[in-house]
């Protein structure tokens, strides 16, 4: 407990600041908008109180699922490659990385459903589509500025759980989610598949120019736009021993080895076309997510696309401009008069990028450099009881320090750039303090798909009523 007060009053003085922005990181950037089976929607990292030894790791793909999308419903995509980064030295460069490749197959093509009624298990041949994966764990060490990568397939031809048809293709749905929750022999535990968009955001009042809809402070009223949709989630809780620095487990909030850098990528082929000939050519990245909302508003409209394809060690020289004066500080200012100061905003740099000493920046690296990953201290306790605004309320096991699901990151943004930490304390939200579905105390977390047949919108069509 003390320790966890010391860590508080660090952070405090040393006006701790959180990342900027409005909706976590769904369509963010023009290129990615058009291809939504490779854009990352959020990362969350965390320590979950009912595997205090373990990284938990929630990424998410595929923004704005609409449940109902048959035949063709949403999936990962066979031709892309997925990643989860985690850096143990803070230089912003992979220390050990998570490749998940799938492959998607149909028993029966000359059906068109996706399923039969009641199909009951990714064996029974009533599912008629099933898409597999596998996972490929990659090593890098650094010599000469090269990465020298080693790679071990940790298992292959594991099932990822449907979307949810609707309770008479799947009447037991569950029971798909429980037999895609597998371990693997080094202790990983592992879930991939559909599940409710865990982001919470008015998105429409947002991007509507901030148009809060009670501008006053957070006072309800505002509506969750992602509710009811859902993303493909990747949902790893890894042993600490196999992500920290000396490959052992974390002794305590002060260990060496205690802090991590998490964030997310996809990856695809190039593609060569020459002489109507058609040539695959090596791995690009297409997208890339570590603290929510980074890329949506502090990095401006031309360099978007950009950010998605570059690596977090470049990042203070490529877009630290415009971390230190956030164009968000001006826009709240324009539009609510908040007194957001707009320039040397070094604090933002630090509580987003370079992490708060003490709690979460890496120890024994010079600078710290400034790097977009979800910067955790693996030794800090789980919360007994969670705040949705994190550290700036005193829960010192939130956003920033790592990033959980119920974390209000929009409010916690917002009040950040507006000063909060500089004593400008405007009590500022979009009304939408949380998700629309309760979390899982277990693992996966996330909380169950909404069915296609549950889809919303929709308009039920009254008896008598046809067009
Ligand atoms: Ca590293
Ligand atoms: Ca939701
Ligand atoms: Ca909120």
């Amino acid at each position: 407990m003390r320790k966890l007060l010391l860590a508080a009053a660090a952070m405090l003085a040393c006006a701790l600041v959180v990342p900027l922005a409005l909706s976590s990181s769904h369509r963010e950037a023009p290129g990615i908008a058009l291809d939504p089976s490779a854009d990352n929607t959020d990362t969350y990292a965390w320590t979950a109180a009912d595997a205090p030894g373990a990284l938990t790791v929630a990424a998410n793909w595929i923004p704005g699922e609409v449940p109902a999308n048959g035949p063709n419903f949403h999936s990962f995509d066979d031709r892309a490659r997925y990643y989860i980064h985690v850096d143990n030295t803070g230089d912003g460069r992979p220390d050990v990385s998570y490749r998940f490749s799938f492959k998607t197959k149909v028993r029966n093509k000359n059906s068109f459903l996706y399923a039969l009624p009641g199909a009951n298990g990714f064996d029974d041949p009533k599912l008629n589509v099933i898409q597999r994966y596998s996972v490929v764990r990659e090593r890098h060490s650094y010599r000469h500025g090269r990465d020298r990568v080693k790679e071990k397939t940790l298992a292959r031809g594991l099932p990822v759980a449907p979307p949810n048809i609707g309770p008479k293709t799947f009447p037991s749905y569950d029971n798909f989610v429980s037999a895609a929750i597998r371990s693997l022999r080094d202790g990983t535990k592992l879930f991939v598949g559909q599940r409710d968009d865990p982001f919470f955001v008015d998105l429409g009042a947002t991007f509507d120019g901030i148009n809060l809809r009670k501008p006053t402070g957070n006072q309800g009223e505002g509506k969750d736009d992602l509710s009811g949709y859902n993303i493909h989630s990747i949902v790893m809780q890894l042993p600490e021993r196999l992500v920290t620095r000396d490959r052992k487990a974390v002794s305590g909030l002060e260990a060496a080895n205690a802090v991590v850098g998490v964030w997310s990528t996809t990856e695809r082929r190039r593609l060569q076309v020459s002489g109507g000939r058609g040539r695959h050519g090596g791995w690009v990245q297409v997208s890339r997510l570590g603290n929510p909302l980074v890329n949506e508003v502090v990095i401006p409209l031309g360099k978007k696309d950009q950010f998605n394809r570059t690596t977090p060690d470049r990042d203070a020289a490529l877009y630290g401009q415009y971390v230190v004066k956030p164009e968000l500080a001006a826009v709240l200012n324009t539009l609510f008069s908040v007194g957001a100061p707009e320039d040397n905003r070094t604090d933002i740099v630090q509580a987003v990028l370079q992490g708060i000493p003490g709690l979460n920046q890496h120890s024994g690296v010079k600078g710290p450099p400034a790097v977009d990953t979800i910067k955790v201290n693996l030794g800090t306790p789980p919360a007994s009881s969670e705040n949705r605004l994190g550290v700036i309320a005193g829960d010192t096991a939130g956003y920033p320090n790592g990033r959980r699901l119920g974390d209000d990151v929009v409010d916690i943004d917002l009040q950040v750039v507006a000063g909060f930490l500089k004593g400008n304390k405007v009590p500022l939200g979009d009304g939408v303090d949380r998700n629309d579905k309760p979390f899982l105390a277990m693992f996966p977390y996330l909380a169950g798909p909404t069915s296609g047949f549950d889809s919303a919108p929709s308009t039920r069509v009254e008896p008598g009523h046809a067009p």
